[in-house]
């Protein structure tokens, strides 16, 4: 069964081509698409480059920032278009472990989805100011709270579908860019019945780059997890 791990890049140029060659190195099943909203470090030239001599990696290039969200529903569609079995969410920037992968290929056997977790065994999070770290670990409890949906770490950006699950969600209703897309896809997966189940990572702070994370990320968050639980109580998930 093949493997399509999605990468959304925005400024990445010195992350992706040493990220795309330990992703692919992990197993001969695996494809990697990045998706590129024409960041002006020039990821984008890299990528076209990188794609020309691998037929294993695929670009699609967006004509601008537009957020997480839509980069990995505009990826979902085009794994879904394919014949992909297996669908991994992951970063650029080295917080996601690509060895990690394998552990993904292997539970996937048994489940409908695996979420690489930061709080699954105690708190697994490297070189994240203690602001930070509380913000995201306490935001995980009030989401959990709130949507009953019994995983500890959803907001996690890494993880890996079965294809059937990707099918299952109606991808142009989900609203979300930020931090709740995960939540929002986690939420989606669990009450749709799906088999879900988390492994430890250890989540280490970006070396290179920039952060994209903002406020505004943080706000849409806290609403959204109501929002998705009144959309469950009328039946309109
Ligand atoms: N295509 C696309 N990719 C994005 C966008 N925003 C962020 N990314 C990428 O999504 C991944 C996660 O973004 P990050 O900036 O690492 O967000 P974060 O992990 O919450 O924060 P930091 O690691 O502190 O920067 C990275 O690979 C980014 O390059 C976007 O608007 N479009
Ligand atoms: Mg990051």
């Amino acid at each position: 069964m093949k493997c399509l791990v999605i990468i959304p890049t925005y400024n990445e140029k010195d992350n992706i081509p040493v990220i795309a060659q330990q992703v692919l190195a992990r197993d001969p099943s695996i494809e990697l698409l990045v998706i590129d909203d024409n960041s002006p470090d020039g990821t984008g030239r890299i990528l076209d480059g990188m794609a020309a001599g691998d037929r294993r990696i695929h670009v699609i290039h967006r004509p601008g920032k537009m957020g997480l969200g839509t980069a990995y529903v505009t990826g979902f569609k085009w794994a879904l278009a394919h014949d992909y079995g297996y669908v991994c969410e992951m970063d650029a920037d080295f917080s996601h472990p690509p060895a990690t992968l394998d552990v993904f290929l292997e539970r996937i056997r048994d489940c409908d989805l695996v979420i690489g977790s930061r709080y699954v065994s105690g708190i697994n999070v490297v070189n994240w100011p203690l602001k930070r770290l509380l913000l995201s670990y306490f935001a995980n409890i009030y989401a959990r709270v709130v949507t009953g949906v019994p995983v500890r770490d959803l907001t996690a950006g890494f993880k890996c579908y079965r294809r059937a699950v990707l099918e299952a969600i109606n991808l142009d209703r989900i609203k979300s860019n930020g931090y709740a897309f995960q939540i929002e896809m986690h939420f989606n997966a669990f009450y749709k019945g799906f088999k879900v189940e988390e492994v430890p990572i250890i989540f280490e702070e970006r070396r290179m780059g920039q952060s994209k994370m903002n406020k505004k990320i943080v706000y849409e968050a806290v609403w959204m997890v109501w929002r998705l639980q009144l959309l469950r109580l009328l039946k309109k998930l």
